[in-house]
């Protein structure tokens, strides 16, 4: 049963294996220092899975000086780059093979679909981990034509020690974006997975032991975001920090950066408009425009959550999204045929209630949804808002839930600026026949990813991340790699 643990640390819970509890520090399992732990529940149930170590600045900052020495005296950044992409495909051999476990490991302590998990939330990883893997051996400076009888070349160094802070929507795909590109730079880790799923994570270290990476190299400590999250940005010996997450914190990460004048990358929230014109093929529109609200219970950084409709096919699109909306099954995510999943936390739902709350008062529709689903676990029925204005806080605010909201727009010139009236330019969608309009509402949103007939469209190789408060920096692609870089102009004397 959930909650119960036995002898080596490991609890039988739905008959998943629960994989290791403690802090990853130098290559070893161990208690945080203070001795402390905290409970991870199930959001389906609202059981604790385990106990787990609860490390803090102290823990921190062991894994920083491992992490250090495993950059400073080798063996990372003096191994062979193809050496250490090997290991990268080799971890990704691991987590191939053992896909149906840690797909099971993420539904039970983060409540996402076990369809999803597999189809998405995996293959993904392993396809993000065997790409940076192949980039390894692929990072080379290049020749300078300076003036005079000199030889100037620009080597690509790793940044040094990683900090990564990532957040609990997608806890082994946001591990893999961070560790891939960070390794196969040469860098070395600190990571601490939210408080809300360490699990996955720390299962991911114990594959990574297996793989082979040197002890130092990548180090996991699990804990909260004040404690160890700020031991992160406080430790003088790392380098760098990547951080998923709120954009209230990241602008907290940002500032403490400056510190130390470490190297920052951001990725945060959104509030991206889907923009469905009246010529798109409108099954496709709906589609995408579902999909990039309801997946993973709209709680991804991403989620279209403003969707304008050009005012011929409002009524019809209306429809359509309250119809999907009220036929999309919700319930046990160990369940295959389950479509939607329980909401993270308590936190997160009673956020997302108070914002349906707000949706009603300020006088949007509400088409369907709207209560809590069931009475254990923190479902939330698919909610649709419809008749939804600017200035209501359910169109400014991030939601984080599966609640839609639907406008409309006659005014095709006025539209782009209404998506772009936000703090936030994560991503954007258009749905159209016409390529001209397509090109050009995809060239003035103001969004580091613009979907056109399709949403929620994710590869290793495409860059993702945001404009403005959405974030700084591209996870993904060869972007990502420069995060973890730095550039040294070599410039000798030919006299
Ligand atoms: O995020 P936090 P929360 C948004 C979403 C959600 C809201 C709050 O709108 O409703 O944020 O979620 C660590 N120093 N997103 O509270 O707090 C924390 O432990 C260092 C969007 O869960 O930002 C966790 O590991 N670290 C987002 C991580 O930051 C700190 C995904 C994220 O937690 C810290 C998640 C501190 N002072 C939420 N405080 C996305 N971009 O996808 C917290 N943390």
């Amino acid at each position: 049963t959930a909650g119960s643990r036995s002898a080596n640390g490991r609890a039988a819970a739905k008959g998943v294996k629960l994989g290791p509890t403690q802090c990853f520090i130098d290559g070893q399992w161990v208690d945080a220092a203070s001795g402390k732990t905290f409970e991870t529940l199930n959001p389906a149930t609202e059981e604790v899975i385990a106990k787990v170590a609860e490390g803090d600045a102290e823990d921190i900052n062991r894994a920083a000086s491992a992490a250090r020495k495993a950059f400073d005296d080798g063996p990372w950044r003096t191994m062979d780059a193809r050496d250490r992409g090997r290991l990268l495909y080799k971890l990704a051999d691991l987590v191939e093979d053992n896909l149906d476990d840690l797909a099971r490991l993420e539904v039970l302590d983060n409540g996402k679909p076990i369809g999803e998990a597999k189809s998405a939330d995996l293959p993904l990883v392993i396809d993000c981990l065997r790409y940076y893997a192949g980039w390894a051996d692929k990072i080379h400076g290049s020749t300078v034509p300076i003036r005079g009888n000199h030889f100037c070349y620009l080597r690509k160094e790793p940044v040094g020690v990683a900090g990564q802070i990532i957040p609990w929507n997608f806890p082994l795909l946001m591990a893999s974006w961070k560790w891939g590109p960070a390794l196969a730079a040469g860098c070395t880790i600190v990571m601490k997975p939210a408080e809300q799923t360490p699990l996955s994570c720390l299962r991911l270290a114990e594959l990574a032991q297996e793989a082979g990476f040197p002890d130092g190299v990548i180090n996991v400590v699990p804990g909260f975001g004040p404690t160890a999250g700020q031991g992160i940005l406080d430790n003088p010996q790392i380098d760098k920090v990547a951080f998923t997450g709120s954009t209230s914190v990241g602008k907290h990460v940002m500032r403490e950066a400056a510190n130390s004048m470490k190297r920052v990358t951001l990725e945060l929230g959104g509030k991206s408009p889907n923009i469905i014109f009246a010529d798109a093929d409108l099954k496709q529109a709906a589609a995408g425009a579902f999909v990039g609200l309801f997946l993973n219970q709209g709680q991804a950084c991403c989620a279209g959550s403003r969707i304008l409709v050009e005012e011929p096919v409002y009524d019809e699109m209306v429809e359509t999204l309250t119809n999907m909306a009220s036929s999309r099954k919700v319930g046990d995510p160990f369940d295959e045929a389950t479509e939607q999943g329980p909401q993270i936390s308590k936190e997160q739902f009673d956020t997302i209630m108070a914002y349906v709350e707000s949706g009603k008062s300020e006088g949007a529709t509400l088409k369907t949804g709207g209560s809590r689903y069931g009475d254990k676990g923190y479902f939330i029925e698919p909610t649709v808002f419809t008749d939804v204005q600017d200035d209501m806080k359910i169109a400014r605010e991030e939601i984080f839930g599966p609640v839609m909201q639907v406008q409309k727009f006659t005014d095709v010139e006025d539209v782009v600026r209404r998506g772009n009236t936000t703090n936030y330019g994560l991503a954007a969608a258009v749905y159209t026949r016409d390529v001209a309009k397509a090109h050009k509402a995809a060239a003035a949103l103001r969004a580091g990813t613009v979907w056109v007939n399709c949403y929620d469209v994710f590869d290793a190789a495409a860059p993702f991340g945001g404009f403005k408060e959405s974030g700084i920096g591209r996870e993904l692609g060869e972007a990502a790699l420069s995060n973890y870089l730095e550039s040294k102009t070599v410039t000798m004397s030919l006299d």
